[in-house]
């Protein structure tokens, strides 16, 4: 059992706007925060960073964890930390150890390619067993953080998740990852219900350990075809949201996969991430009542000052409540830092 005062709006924090919003109540304001907030955009990441051996030793060091999550709330004064961590965490616990490789990104020496690959992994109930960095990271922030703001936990979609352990690494086309779902889709259920089991029992942990909210990330939802997105996408994001039983609120964000936004609607969660492609008067006829979370353009944020702010307010009166503003996906390493305060700081000047 989830301990009880994780389930409703008892006042924690001295600013709970964020899940004030999340949960669908009247704000003052919308809060922001912003997607890969704490990371290369910061001078104090990019110095600590610069430290370390690498990007893993940042996600499994839980003091250096912790301070790179609360980094983004001292300096950009975001209503919202987000646990530094990956989405990779999860194949890592099952079995399949990744390495981070600098300006490429993730690479999987091992992939999965047949059902006695899927059987070797380690059973999905096992994989919270092997996260307890991730725990401890959540412990350590939230006693640094003192109740300024809530934490918000995160998991990929089981299908993203999919998508790396089956190409072995980043891909245009997961040309490899969507060839299985078309040749063994009996395999590729194996897989995704696996994934999707492991996500739920990381998960719960996380909300045990302090995560308000949690964020599922479908960053390759779009390169599916409709039939299979439903097929074998949201179908176990829907398996996590069941097994999660509304402890606390839930963002969905399937990247480039807007067809499926009348789907995302229906299920059981309470906040829908746009992408900055997404058509806002649409996606309320489409999405109805959720909260919406996003979508200015990342690049956006390269703009003069002035732009930036006419651009963010601009956004706010289109969405006029049921706001949480983001950008449209993450924010890119070389944003410089001034456009990513005039963005957070328009935010935070606007009254509704
Ligand atoms: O050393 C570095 O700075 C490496 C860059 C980096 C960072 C900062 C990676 C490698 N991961 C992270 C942290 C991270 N990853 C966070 C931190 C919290 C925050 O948002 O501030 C989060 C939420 C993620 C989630 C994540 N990892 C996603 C989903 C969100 C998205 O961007 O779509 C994905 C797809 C990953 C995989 C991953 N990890 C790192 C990279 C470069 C990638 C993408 C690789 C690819 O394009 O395939």
């Amino acid at each position: 059992m989830l301990p009880t005062c994780y389930l409703r709006g008892v006042k924690k924090y001295q600013n709970d706007l964020f899940l004030r919003a999340a949960r669908g109540e009247a704000t003052e304001r919308p809060p922001v925060w912003l997607m890969r907030q704490a990371g290369r955009i910061l001078p104090q990441y990019r110095a600590l960073r610069a430290r370390l051996s690498g990007f893993i030793e940042l996600v499994t060091t839980p003091e250096l964890a912790a301070e790179v999550t609360i980094q983004p709330v001292d300096e950009l004064g975001v209503d919202a930390a987000i646990i530094f961590s990956d989405i990779l965490v999860i194949p890592e616990a099952l079995g399949l150890k990744y390495t981070m490789v600098e300006k490429v990104g993730p690479r999987f020496p091992e992939v999965i390619r047949s059902l006695a690959d899927v059987e070797k992994l380690r059973p999905a109930e096992a994989a919270p067993e092997h996260l307890g960095y991730v725990y401890d990271a959540l412990d350590t922030t939230k006693k640094h953080l003192a109740n300024r703001v809530p934490l918000i936990g995160f998991a990929g979609a089981p299908w993203t998740i999919f998508a790396y352990m089956v190409e072995g690494g980043g891909s245009k086309t997961f040309s490899k990852a969507r060839a299985m779902l078309y040749r063994d889709p009996a395999l590729s259920h194996a897989l995704l219900e696996k994934i999707a089991l492991a996500t739920a029992a990381y998960l719960k942990g996380k909300i045990q350990h302090g995560a308000d909210l949690i964020q599922i990330f479908d960053s390759w939802a779009g390169v599916l075809h409709p039939l299979h997105y439903q097929e074998f996408s949201l179908r176990y994001i829907k398996l996590i949201i069941d097994e999660l039983g509304g402890a606390v609120p839930i963002t969905i964000f399937a990247k480039d996969a807007r067809h499926a936004l009348p789907q995302i609607g229906a299920l059981d969660c309470q906040v829908v991430q746009l992408d900055w492609i997404a058509d806002l008067v649409l996606a309320r006829t489409q999405v109805q009542g959720k909260v919406l979370q996003g979508n200015l353009d990342p690049v956006q944020l390269y703009a003069p000052t002035d732009d930036i702010v006419a651009a963010t307010l601009r956004m706010i009166e289109q969405y006029g409540g049921k706001h949480i503003v983001n950008l449209g996906h993450g924010v890119y390493p070389d944003t410089p830092l001034e456009g990513v305060k005039a963005f957070v700081d328009t935010v935070k000047g606007y009254r509704y």
